[in-house]
């Protein structure tokens, strides 16, 4: 049997549940999912030679790192060729290309160090998203950046956030998609702090500031991200989840949630519908936890499910912002982008899949024990073989298929980078 036979055989049961395949495939094929490109380099970027800093950390030493933009765009470009679909692009701002301009600092970056990646994205029909590199730099002192004591130093993120929103602006007006522009503060202290308060309220003043300067919101979707610890920084963390949903509420930005930054047993599908009550939009990083924020390649769990489930059962896909978020540096690079992108859309094809109009009517009628029989039922239903279809008509590799490409481009190219 063909892709495509094996597709409307599974398409006429899951027609018999009342799901429509094909316009699951369809949907599926529109939704964009913004790759971060922090994957490819082990978060290291190009603006400096420093070691990762800010509580986070790439274990691993996987041969192949992409060390240059010309790297990491051909990498970014394997990657893409074996996920379905146009997507977007994540950059963070130490990602800057100043070739013959010169180097500049980060409270000094401008749109023209990102034309290349304008350039890139726009060859490619590609949208960009972005952040502010609040780490990896010596103006983040004793773990503190926009909460700090200091004025100077938390004057210096300020600039970076604002021509971080100039950037983002140029980004929205050049590829004609909204950027999203995620800020992430990695403060806090290792151990008990005296005073909870005052760091908190520095960073709502900082941020005040950051805000205040013009630009289209329209184009430019700011967003905060929170975190319960870091490495360093495990007794408390001055961006915590109320910070950040309280500031964002107030302040009509969006509120980002990475799965990775919550107590163990806390999950971001459950969170999702009641922000989805109080927010237009919802930012989520996408990311696989092992025991702690480790910062794994996403894969087709019951988390992911879940997440994706919440997105599409509430009619959200287009209010939710999906980014993935980890970075593995112990195997193939391409190959960590195109398993997390490719898990994503399969968790999202999955919850297309589920007869959610029947199933949300069993819980209001009360009968639960036929919910949780369907549940069950449909998880046997022939999934791969609409994800077949799904992969091939939008012309990448089926099933397996994909990684003799990695594996290609890994002895041809990536082996040779020493
Ligand atoms: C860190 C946050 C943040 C970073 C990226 C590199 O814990 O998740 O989003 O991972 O900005
Ligand atoms: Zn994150």
């Amino acid at each position: 049997m063909t892709t495509e036979e094996r597709f409307r055989a599974a398409g006429e049961l899951y027609a018999g549940l009342g799901v429509d395949a094909a316009g699951a495939v369809e949907t599926l094929k529109k939704i964009k999912i913004s790759m971060h490109c922090w994957q490819g380099d082990d978060v290291r970027g190009f603006d400096q030679d420093g070691p990762l800093t800010g509580g986070i950390q790439t274990t691993g030493n996987y041969p192949g790192r992409a060390r240059t933009p010309e790297e990491l765009m051909a990498d970014m470009d394997k990657a893409l060729s074996l996920i379905p679909g146009t997507h977007k692009i994540n950059l963070h701002a130490n990602y800057a290309i100043f070739a013959d301009k010169g180097a500049v600092d980060r409270d000094a970056i401008k749109p023209e160090h990102f034309k290349r990646w304008v350039d890139f994205a726009k060859e490619r029909g590609l949208g960009l998203d972005f952040n502010p590199t609040i780490f990896s730099h010596p103006m983040l002192k004793d773990n503190l950046s926009l909460s700090h004591p200091d004025a100077a130093v938390r004057n210096f993120w300020i600039r970076h956030c604002q021509a971080c929103i100039r950037i983002s602006e140029y980004f929205a007006t050049e590829t004609g998609q909204p950027c999203l522009m995620n800020i992430w503060i990695p403060d806090g202290y290792k151990d008990v702090p005296a005073d909870r308060l005052a760091p908190r309220a520095r960073f709502k003043e900082s941020l005040d500031k950051i805000l205040s300067i013009p630009y289209d919101r329209e184009k430019v979707l700011v967003c905060l991200e929170s975190k319960v610890f870091g490495i360093g920084v495990e007794s408390y963390t001055v961006g915590s989840s109320e910070f950040t949903l309280n500031y964002a509420m107030k302040n009509g930005i969006l509120p980002l949630m990475d799965n990775g930054h919550y107590h163990p047993t806390e999950v971001v599908s459950d969170k999702i519908p009641s922000l989805l009550l109080f927010h237009e939009k919802v930012a989520l990083h996408v990311t696989r936890g092992v025991r702690w924020d480790s910062d794994h390649v996403v894969i087709f769990d019951d988390e992911t499910k879940e997440i994706a489930k919440e997105i599409v059962r509430n009619d959200a896909l287009d209010r939710v912002l999906v980014g993935l978020d980890y970075f593995d540096a112990g195997i193939n690079r391409i190959s960590a982008w195109v398993l997390g992108m490719r898990s994503f859309q399969k968790a999202l094809l999955y919850a297309l899949l589920s007869p959610n109009e029947k199933m949300r009517r069993l819980q209001e009628d009360g009968k639960l024990t036929e919910l949780l029989m369907l549940t069950e039922e449909v998880r046997t239903y022939p999934f791969g073989a609409v994800w077949d279809y799904f992969c091939e008509s939008s012309g990448v590799p089926v099933r397996e298929s994909w990684y003799e490409e990695v594996k290609k481009y890994e002895d041809e190219t990536l082996l040779k980078r020493r």
